[in-house]
């Protein structure tokens, strides 16, 4: 046997602010259940969605009110962030005291770094990972194991739901080839539509793309990302305990009203947050002469609270406007002065 080979596991769990409701609700089970961001009653998003609501169309993002036309007798419940947390730090805590290496990415991800010398060895790696968190809590995950992070989040979204699958290093060329170029992270549906005008449908079409027609495609960062990610590299290291100091999000206002996109990034960046508590809330304005105003405003008491974020997110904006009448190209909004919840910081990874 050889030498023992470095792998990173992507842990996600499944649908899961809807199933920590199924969780406490078992009378919920087999019935289509989906977790919303209720803007008013009957109003909002859906957040997760439980497979059977998905099976009968229901989906993440869709407003409440199209996704009960659409699928009968859903099941719509408001999001409990603090119950969610709860359950995601009880996972967590339990994965680094397992494993020790470990990437908190996201409320419900994780990635895990361990030795193991081959497939069946790696395989038996990512039973473990599934029984420790269903041991530790009842929740169900899927598990995609890989070489680097790029290919163990791949292998993870191919086998969802309660899943696991293992991506040696040897079958990285193969896997990424027969991947559909939307199923590789960070290429988005825009990113897709661009690489089919140059003639690009498959990921061995993209590949025929030299790193220079990328970088001047889609910039130099992307277009290099975009390069590796065809290629299966990703040298990306996990990001274990870092301290975060501060949260933001952005977005380009281009027709929209200015308003709106500010209680988008309050929701987008209320998500990212999961649990933590802040003192000091930002807006960063990118004029369209690319030049750069920011307004913050530290509040009396620590808070989290995604209305807080709306409220005072809308009044720096205002506060920011009145000072000239130069056309806004970006909206930008941040948190900082963070108190964690628990030990854990969450990485940047899911935007
Ligand atoms: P995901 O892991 O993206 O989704 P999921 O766990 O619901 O479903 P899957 O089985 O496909 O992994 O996100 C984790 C949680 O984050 C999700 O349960 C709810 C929340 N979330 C939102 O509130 N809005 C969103 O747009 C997304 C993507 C997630
Ligand atoms: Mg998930
Ligand atoms: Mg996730």
């Amino acid at each position: 046997m050889s030498g023992n080979i470095k792998l990173i596991a992507l842990v996600d769990m499944d649908y899961f602010f809807a199933q920590c409701e199924e969780l406490r609700k078992p009378e919920l089970n087999g019935r289509p259940v989906a977790v919303c961001m209720f803007t008013a009653p009957e109003r909002g998003a859906i957040s997760s969605a439980n497979y059977v609501a998905r099976k009968l169309g229901a989906k993440v993002g869709m407003p409440v009110s199209i996704a009960k036309l659409q699928v009968n007798d859903l099941i719509t419940l408001p999001v409990d962030m603090s119950y969610y947390s709860s359950l995601s730090s009880k996972i967590m805590h339990a994965l680094i005291a397992q494993y020790g290496k470990v990437e908190v990415a996201s409320i419900d991800e994780a990635y895990v770094e361990f030795d193991a010398s081959s497939y069946e060895e790696a395989t038996r790696v990512g039973s473990g990972i599934k029984d420790l968190v269903l041991n530790t809590t009842g929740i169900k995950c899927t598990v995609g194991i890989g070489q680097n992070k790029l290919i163990a989040k791949m292998a993870c979204d191919s086998t969802k739901p309660n899943g696991l699958r293992v991506v040696m290093p040897e079958e990285s060329a193969e896997f990424i080839e027969k991947s559909s170029l939307n199923s590789i992270p960070y290429i988005g549906s825009k990113t897709v539509e661009r690489l089919r005008v140059l003639g690009c449908n498959t990921v061995d079409d993209a590949r025929k793309l030299s790193a220079e027609q990328l970088e001047s495609e889609f910039g130099r960062k992307k277009g290099i990302f975009i390069y590796n990610a065809l290629r299966g590299i990703d040298e990306r290291p996990l990001q274990t305990n870092r301290v975060r100091k501060e949260y933001e999000k952005f977005a380009t206002l281009g027709h929209k009203d200015p308003f709106n996109l500010i209680d988008e990034l309050a929701a987008a960046l209320f998500l990212k947050l999961s649990g933590i508590k802040f003192q000091e809330i930002g807006v960063i304005i990118i004029y369209e002469d690319m030049t750069v105003r920011t307004k913050a405003k530290t509040l009396k008491f620590f808070a989290n609270s995604i209305d807080q974020l709306k409220a005072e997110g809308r009044q720096l904006f205002k506060e920011i406007l009145a000072l000239d009448d130069r056309k806004v190209r970006r909206i930008g909004l941040r948190v900082t002065k963070l108190k964690q919840t628990n030990y854990l910081s969450l990485s940047d990874y899911t935007t």
